[in-house]
């Protein structure tokens, strides 16, 4: 670690501020260029902490940068995981205001939630796919807290990865007699289908995401708790959406799930 623990603390706070505040800052590592991997999940721990601590819930996990078409889009090319809070959740055909995001863009993902506690090292597809309840289409709305979206990969990481928003919906399968591979995916913004991909997209198959997110967390000695959602990562680039805009995210065998953003 390079940052002491005061620095890391006012770090996080400082990013709690701009969501609040929905205005953007520099990334991290201009200020603090020594920052460490470390350092950068220990500022998301402690943002982490903060949520909890003012009576946020921790209701899932994230994968993000798992997929060719984000990677490239960033330019940043390594797995990064974050968490997801009640409040980030959109309800089922509901409407978000834009005015409570600084650039938002949505993702098309592959949602998982667990009936059973998936605990690493080791996990494997297979092990994710027996610990999951179902599978269920989401939208991902991110919202990096940086100027014009621009980061490296420790900046993003002490940003929960831009976790902003998700909207689960649709029809919730259980993984039997699904080839999560070839799954379809249609994404669209105003009725106009704006990205296409199909779930291999993600890491050769999404349940991959889920098993590289519940070893992440047990080098850091967690686990990924019954009932948790995790989203295994955009499918497809990431599209920047504004006030007015409906999305609707179809997933093959899955149904859909949009939401309207709202002036
Ligand atoms: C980082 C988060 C990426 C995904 O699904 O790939 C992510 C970003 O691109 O801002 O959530
Ligand atoms: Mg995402």
């Amino acid at each position: 670690m390079a940052l002491d623990r005061a620095t890391i603390a006012a770090l996080a706070r400082h990013l709690d501020d701009c969501v609040r505040e929905v205005r953007d800052t520099e990334k991290l590592t201009d200020r603090h260029p020594e920052m460490d991997w470390a350092d950068a999940y220990a500022i998301q721990d402690a943002w982490r902490a903060l949520a909890t601590a003012q009576g946020a819930r921790v209701v899932g996990f994230k994968a993000g940068l798992t997929s060719v078409a984000k990677i490239r889009q960033m330019g940043v090319d390594s797995p990064v995981f974050g968490f997801l809070l009640d409040r980030f959740a959109i309800p089922e055909g509901g409407e978000v205001a834009a005015s409570s995001l600084i650039h938002p863009r949505i993702e098309p993902e592959i949602a998982f939630v667990l009936k059973r506690k998936l605990e690493g090292p080791g996990v494997h597809v297979g092990a994710v796919l027996a610990a999951t309840e179902f599978v269920i289409p989401a939208i991902e709305v991110i919202d990096s807290r940086y100027r014009d979206f621009k980061f490296d990969l420790k900046s993003v990481v002490a940003d929960n990865t831009s976790a902003a928003r998700f909207a689960l919906g649709g029809q919730p399968r259980a993984v039997a007699g699904l080839d999560l591979r070839t799954l379809g995916v249609v994404l669209s913004v105003n009725g106009e289908g704006r990205a296409f991909g199909a779930g291999a997209a993600v890491l050769g198959h999404p349940a991959a995401a889920v098993a590289a997110l519940a070893n992440h967390l047990a080098a850091r000695e967690e686990a990924l708790p019954e009932g948790s959602v995790v989203l295994s990562g955009g499918v497809t680039e990431a599209l920047a959406v504004r006030a007015g805009d409906s999305v609707l995210l179809e997933v093959q065998s899955l149904g859909v799930v949009g939401f309207r953003l709202a002036a």
